[in-house]
């Protein structure tokens, strides 16, 4: 496979999740205006009502706190969209100053001091650059650059407020127009980040132009090193464009013609001069980056503290992810070298790659040495890098898409205490002169669920408890079982003798008794299969019966009023409903709501006799290979063999499952039996159901009680169902 196919490949793959994101953002964006709809309803409703007790409860309903979480959790999700939708996989070279970052890329763009400086002696590289490889074309770059408000916002005062200086300059002009405050204390960074300051106070006229341009600025490939180094080509320090610049994103052709989406980040060196640079790297590698790659030139006393450092401001940059996981330490050995201060260093490099590993403390997915200056060298730890991020990306960013999906389940259970408190706001329990009122109500309640459930209990019992003699609800199952044996009568999986001859072939002369061993596994893994995939019957029949155990509360009495939800999402919005304290009615709901019957875990277990024969161990002996069969001969008897044993099972599977036909009816008489007794027969169930009706007699009974308040709950109670249907998404 090319590098431009294993790209594309490794790009396409993360689509589904890029969509996945995009959807989640529109649902946090409908449920923040939904939340926003019921501060809306809650402030007005606050002005009108007289109520105290709902007043109060009406205002400790803390909505800044939720739109703070959920702005949180769309965050996460727009900086998952952002990795996910990325056109092309993006490499960044981190290190500090000097180390060859930009020397690395030129080895692998084929680009030039020019369009990618580097330098000796002084820090080099000034603004993040992102090298992209277009095919065929011209090199340029665009531009971005800060205006005057951004510039004295970020290349101004975080020095002042660094250095302690007084009198903050208001604006850029009023910095301009002052002498610079005196240096209060000393150090060398403390000298450098002034000396950061006094550069841009001395050298305004050279660079304020650029503070008006309009961005991107496209320029032409010979312009680049103006916006982008702090150095010339001679290495003096007499550029001052690059102050003015965010930064700058080159176009270029990549010498290698199948590199295909790949975009290079080159970093300003840390160490360096300036403020914000720690804070840029974390920022880069956090939201922009796939793969980093750390390059380290080893001369001198190798591993001082800023090496580990850097390393650990590289670590903060994706708290989701660590580091670890997603970079590479490229030792630059230094074959040859001309320029003052590097000199080769193959020894260096052995000794520094030993102590990383056996040190762990800067911890990568692989130490390699590589000569940065030496374009197939480089082309080599491109080729390792891709290896990588094919074997793992993926697996990066399902982990990575996990947090997402922690952050949303976290933020749905808030919003969900959240929505269960605002729901309480309008219950007020009937007054002492309502209570007679609500007793009879409350009995009437008891007596018609009673009943109801009574009488389904009566239409879905079983002729006979004895499994075997029962035919209740038989003829749909039999339908079922019927519609399945058809399938597998269809659909065998037998091959023909040519495939038994061909598989000979692939495998080698002589194998028919292995070949015959894996089709019986293969046959009945076949059959098993028609069995898991058809559960439909069962879980339809399973939910009939749910639905008319709803029907009992909803249609019959007013329990419906609770909440707009029917069938068996009524059942489900009851377990939801009823609080903890009231276990033993939460349960019942919980249980009958989560019963479910299938193939595969009520019926599978009664056919593994019918399959016994489609076993090696048992009939791998039906097959005679004697010499004097030919081939043909001997793939046609396992060909018969296999039909014989097929049909046979398919028999033996009939006659094991029809038997059980009373199966279904009976093991949902039984979980509707056990719901009543745990709902209305026992004796404490009735004291659960008087404090749960009572609290919320105003929702059921809304003609009877809280008539005051009757316009402004419904408004309510409808804005918090809309805010319940639109907390409930999944991510991934
Ligand atoms: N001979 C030799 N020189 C190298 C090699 N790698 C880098 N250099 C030189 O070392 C100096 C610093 O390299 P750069 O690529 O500018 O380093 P950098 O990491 O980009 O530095 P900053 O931009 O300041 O952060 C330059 O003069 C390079 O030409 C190498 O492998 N061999
Ligand atoms: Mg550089």
């Amino acid at each position: 496979m090319s590098r431009a196919t294993q790209i594309s490949n490794i790009i396409e793959k993360r689509k589904p999740q890029a969509e996945n994101s995009s959807l989640a953002l529109e649902k946090l964006d409908s449920l923040f205006s939904i939340v926003k709809e019921l501060e809306v309803c809650r402030d007005r409703t606050c002005q009108r009502i007289e109520d105290i007790f709902i007043r109060e409860k009406l205002k400790e309903l803390h909505f800044e706190k939720i739109y703070e979480k959920i702005r949180d959790v769309e965050y996460i999700i727009q900086r998952l969209y952002k990795r996910f939708s990325r056109k092309t996989l993006t490499i960044a070279f981190v290190g500090r100053a000097g180390q060859g970052k930009s020397r690395f890329i030129q080895s692998l763009t084929g680009l030039t001091k020019a369009e990618v400086p580097d330098g000796g002696i002084e820090n080099c590289t000034g603004v993040k650059c992102t090298i992209s490889h277009v095919p065929e074309t011209e090199t340029y770059g665009e531009v971005y650059f800060h205006n005057r408000d951004s510039f004295l916002e970020q290349n101004i005062l975080p020095y002042y407020e660094f250095l302690g200086l007084e009198n903050k300059p208001n604006s850029l002009q009023d910095f301009i127009d002052s002498p610079l405050p005196e240096m209060k204390t000393s150090g060398s960074e403390v000298e450098a980040y002034y000396g950061h300051l006094q550069k841009c106070h001395q050298n305004y006229t050279n660079y304020q132009e650029f503070l008006q341009e309009v961005s991107p600025r496209r320029i032409a490939r010979g312009d680049i090193r103006q916006f982008v180094a702090q150095t010339d080509e001679n290495n003096q320090r007499n550029l001052f464009s690059y102050l003015t610049v965010k930064e700058v994103n080159v176009f270029c052709t990549f010498p290698q013609d199948d590199v295909g989406q790949i975009q290079l980040i080159d970093l300003p060196g840390l160490g360096d001069t300036v403020l914000g640079d720690k804070e840029r790297i974390r920022q880069s590698l956090g939201q922009d980056v796939d793969f980093a790659l750390f390059i380290y030139m080893p001369q001198g006393r190798i591993l001082q503290e800023g090496d580990y450092k850097l390393y650990d401001i590289a670590n903060d940059a994706l708290t989701e992810l660590p580091i670890a996981k997603w970079s590479f330490m490229i030792l630059n050995q230094v074959v040859s070298s001309q320029a003052e201060g590097i000199a080769t260093n193959l020894s260096l490099c052995n000794t520094t790659k030993k102590r990383i590993e056996d040190e762990q403390r800067i911890k990568v997915r692989a130490c390699l040495i590589a000569d940065c200056a030496n374009k197939e060298v480089a082309g080599g730890v491109l080729d390792e890098v891709l290896k990588e991020l094919d074997e793992n990306l993926r697996n990066l960013d399902n982990e990575y898409a996990s947090v997402g999906n922690i952050e949303i389940k976290n933020l749905q259970a808030d919003l969900n205490q959240f929505i269960n408190k605002a729901k309480q706001a309008f219950s007020v329990a009937p007054t002492l002169d309502e209570t007679r009122n609500f007793r009879r109500l409350f009995e009437s309640f008891t007596r018609d669920i009673t009943k109801e459930l009574r009488t389904l209990l009566r239409q879905i019992e079983p002729m006979n408890l004895d499994v075997l003699e029962n035919d209740k609800d038989a003829d749909f199952f039999r339908a079922t079982l019927n519609q399945l044996l058809v399938k597998c009568n269809e659909n065998t999986g037998i091959p023909t003798k040519e495939d038994v001859l061909n598989r000979e072939m692939d495998i080698g002369t002589g194998a028919f008794p292995a070949i015959f061993a894996s089709y019986l596994d293969e046959i009945r893994t076949h059959i098993r299969s028609h069995f898991s995939s058809v559960d439909n019957g069962l879980k339809e029949y399973v939910d009939s019966v749910k639905q008319k155990v709803a029907e009992c509360f909803t249609e019959k009495t007013e329990l419906g009023n609770l909440t707009p939800l029917r069938g068996t999402e009524f059942l489900k919005f009851m377990a939801e409903e009823i609080p903890a304290s009231e276990q033993s009615l939460k349960g019942a709901f919980s249980r009958l709501y989560s019963f479910e019957m299938s193939y595969r875990t009520n019926f599978q277990y009664r056919i593994l006799k019918a399959l016994e024969d489609l076993h090696p161990n048992r009939s791998a002996k039906l097959l005679s290979t004697r010499n004097d069969k030919t081939d043909l001969q001997i793939a046609e008897s396992i060909c018969n063999i296999l039909q014989a044993l097929h049909q046979s099972a398919i028999c033996n599977i009939e006659e094991a499952l029809e038997k059980f036909q009373g199966e279904p009816s009976l093991a949902v008489y039984a979980a509707v039996d056990e719901f009543v007794d745990e709902i209305v027969r026992s004796r404490k169930a009735r004291d659960r159901w008087y404090d749960f009706l009572r609290e919320r007699s105003s929702q059921i009974w809304s003609d009877e009680f809280g008539q005051k308040v009757k316009e402004e709950r419904k408004e309510w109670i409808q804005l918090i169902d809309k805010a319940i249907n639109a907390n409930r998404f999944d991510f991934i």
